[in-house]
């Protein structure tokens, strides 16, 4: 409670391309006879494109070199960008937009938090390009999460503290992210009942209450 601002993760969060990652990973995986659910999926949210990579290839009897993890890597992305490009404003979940609206009128600063390259992009497929106040993505960090610089980062763009803000994430990665910074975190999607976060939304719009 009082908060001053908000950091979003975007993927599984803001929208929905968390499943565009699983069709691009689950191409490339098919292709190469890797096994992969949504199960093991839920292992890559929130981790960056090479760190998924990884542990998508620990159930692999063949060993890759960086070489050719860089080509697995690049063509998974170019899958992925195939479906970010078929995505438009029509993808923000209404309740998702009409909250955010009600955030920014409630005097909430609002960042991205993102492990994704592609944050940019997407922000602009779904209208929402110029919408936050910061964003903090895989471009500008040097380490994924679990660690927490991502959201230091976001912080520090929008000239607050950790304590000052609340992290909104979809992956457990993500969670121990916030945590581990000193953020409060709200929990949904896959992490929804993680521990360590402090709140468990329900609903998107919960987090109006939560920041009210
Ligand atoms: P990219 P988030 C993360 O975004 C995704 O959850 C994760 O599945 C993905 O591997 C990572 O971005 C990197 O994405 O390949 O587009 O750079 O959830 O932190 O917004
Ligand atoms: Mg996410």
């Amino acid at each position: 409670m009082g908060f001053q601002g908000i950091i979003f993760d975007l993927d599984g969060v803001i929208c929905s391309t968390d499943h565009y990652h699983y069709l691009a990973w689950k191409a490339l995986s098919d292709r190469l006879g890797i096994p992969f659910d949504l199960e093991r999926n839920n292992l890559l949210r929130g981790v960056s494109r090479m760190d998924s990579l990884e542990i998508i290839l620990e159930k692999s009897s063949k060993q890759y070199s960086e070489q050719e993890k860089e080509i697995f890597a690049a063509e998974k992305n170019s899958l992925y960008r195939e479906s970010l490009k078929e995505m438009t404003p029509d993808d923000l979940i209404e309740e998702v937009r009409q909250t955010l609206e009600k955030l920014r009128i409630m005097g909430l600063k609002l960042a991205i938090g993102s492990s994704s390259k592609n944050a940019p992009f997407i922000l602009e497929r779904i209208g929402l390009g110029t919408f936050f106040d910061a964003v903090a993505d895989g471009n500008s960090i040097t380490r994924s999460k679990p660690d927490p610089e991502v959201f230091l980062q976001a912080a520090d763009m929008l000239g607050l503290t950790p304590g000052q803000c609340l992290v909104v994430e979809d992956a457990r990665a993500g969670v121990e992210a916030g945590v581990a910074g000193g953020f409060s975190v709200a929990a949904m999607g896959d992490a929804w009942d993680d521990q360590r976060a402090a709140y468990h939304l329900h609903r998107f719009c919960d987090l109006l209450k939560i920041a009210g």
